[in-house]
């Protein structure tokens, strides 16, 4: 395999898809010598079969507001690849999805799911729906003509979607309430439930738990912890709430947040009734984080930019893709931030993650450090099938040694001659070798 060869062809059979593409340039890269020392790989032509999805399902989603006034959103399903186990992955309720977003977030979900050793296979799912400003009516309305669609695929060994952004309890709830109703069974199909339906716990903190987990494993190969040190982190959504939370556990101060208008900065820390204030917010179903500047009067709010600025020890984008470009990269670097774990999928663009590796920053990419929200989504299947459900600590030790073997497979897979640890490429080379021997196994399907 010749990385550059495939992608111009890959770039034309899917012209425009900028994100997906990004996506699987990454991953080849890393797996480039690795696959071609394995001719058995090229021989069942692996590469050509897991860049493209098995499937892409598509439908309009009509749905009327609470004046009467009809709308049509487009719902995407992508399901990439079940060898090792169902497809599982994400719902995204945001105006800028598509499908090319869809595609990269189901690819990287292939691995990232094969990373956290539970069985599972890749997908993603969503609309361009956007959930701000709306009724709760107008979102069940919106979320019940979704699942009237998207129901017809998925099943509890079939295809088991999630959140994602936009897509949290409330919007489970609903999408739930609709599958239930349509495929009589209460078998769990949805991950994310509420605790009294299903659902597991630590389930909504699991993501910014597991990004944590596995900062903290990161610090620890230099002989650092959280104690005593200032992180910068985006976005105010499920994600950077459960790391907001953790991090003030272990003793790092958290000094920003983010949102679509700009950042806050609070130099006196975001912790106690601020991150509960953050959780608010995101109910309040606004699109801004600068309220925030106006009930704690310790925090400035800074517009249009993100909050890669200010000074940090730790860096965690937990907002969306490709928010940190090599200029931010090279801020943070001379700042002297010396590690950068991705809650989010694919904040980092290409640019700034080869300026992080350059400088030997310790950078790990999202597919290894957020895998702790579709982990625990496994042990969430794993209570359902079972019936029972297990206590918090259960699930937290359970999330906290997933993280654990993450880093090792990254360490193990990704260490250099000079000692330092490519996450990229031990994430990628982990989680391709599992699924590329399963397709191998199952033979050309
Ligand atoms: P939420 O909807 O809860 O929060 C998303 C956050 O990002 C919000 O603060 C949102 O603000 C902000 N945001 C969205 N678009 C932009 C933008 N263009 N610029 C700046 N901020 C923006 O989603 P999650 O916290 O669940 O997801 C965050 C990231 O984590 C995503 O990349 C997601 O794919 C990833 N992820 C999520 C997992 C999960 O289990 N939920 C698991 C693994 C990864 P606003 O809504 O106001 O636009
Ligand atoms: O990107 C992700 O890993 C998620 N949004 C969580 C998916 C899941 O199935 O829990």
């Amino acid at each position: 395999m010749n990385v550059d060869i495939k992608m111009v062809d890959l770039g034309k059979k899917h012209p425009g898809e900028q994100e997906y593409l990004q996506a699987v340039r990454e991953v080849l890269e890393s797996i480039e010598e690795v696959y071609n020392s394995n001719p058995q790989f090229e021989a069942a032509g692996i590469i050509d079969r897991i860049v493209e999805p098995d499937r892409i399902l598509m439908f309009k989603v009509p749905w009327e507001d609470d004046q009467g006034i009809v709308h049509v959103n487009l719902g995407y399903r992508v399901q990439f690849n079940n060898a090792i186990g169902p497809y599982k992955g994400g719902l995204r309720f945001h105006p800028s999805v598509n499908l090319s977003i869809l595609k990269f977030l189901g690819f990287e979900q292939i691995f990232k799911n094969a990373l956290t050793t539970l069985p599972m296979g890749g997908a993603k799912g969503g609309s361009d729906f956007n959930p701000k400003g709306k009724s709760n009516s107008e979102i069940m309305r919106f979320a019940q003509s979704f699942m009237l669609e998207l129901w017809k695929v998925i099943g509890p060994s079939t295809d088991v979607p999630a959140g994602d952004i936009g897509v949290g309890t409330r919007e489970i709830g609903f999408l739930y309430g609709m599958y239930r109703k349509l495929a009589r069974e209460n078998t769990g199909v949805l991950t994310g439930k509420g605790i009294n339906w299903g659902g597991s716990l630590i389930r909504p903190e699991a993501t910014g738990f597991g990004c944590v987990y596995f900062a903290k494993e990161m610090l620890a190969t230099k002989g650092e912890s959280f104690e005593g040190k200032t992180v910068a982190v985006s976005g105010f959504g499920n994600v950077a709430w459960g790391a907001v939370s953790k991090i003030n556990e272990l003793g790092g101060k958290v000094v920003t947040l983010s949102g679509p208008d700009g950042y806050v900065h609070d130099p006196e820390g975001i912790s106690g009734e601020k991150i509960n204030y953050m959780l608010e917010l995101r109910a309040s179903n606004e699109d801004v984080i600068k309220p925030y500047s106006y009930d704690f009067n310790s925090a400035k709010f800074v517009p249009g930019k993100h909050p890669w600025e200010v000074e940090c020890d730790i860096a965690m984008p937990c907002a969306t893709e490709n928010e940190l470009n090599e200029e931010d990269a090279k801020t943070l670097i001379k700042n002297g931030c010396i590690c950068v774990c991705e809650g989010a999928n694919m904040p980092c663009t290409p640019e700034a993650i080869e300026a992080f590796q350059e400088n030997k920053v310790l950078y790990a990419p999202g597919k290894a450090a957020n895998a702790g929200g579709v982990a625990t989504s496994g042990l969430e299947m794993s209570q359902n099938s079972m019936k029972l459900n297990w206590q918090r600590n259960e699930v937290d030790k359970r999330l906290h040694e997933i993280m654990e073997n993450i880093h090792v497979a990254c360490v193990e897979h990704g260490t250099e001659d000079d000692g330092y640890v490519n996450y990229v490429k031990g994430a990628n080379i982990a989680g391709f070798m599992k699924v590329a021997n399963a397709m191998l196994d199952q033979g050309v399907i």
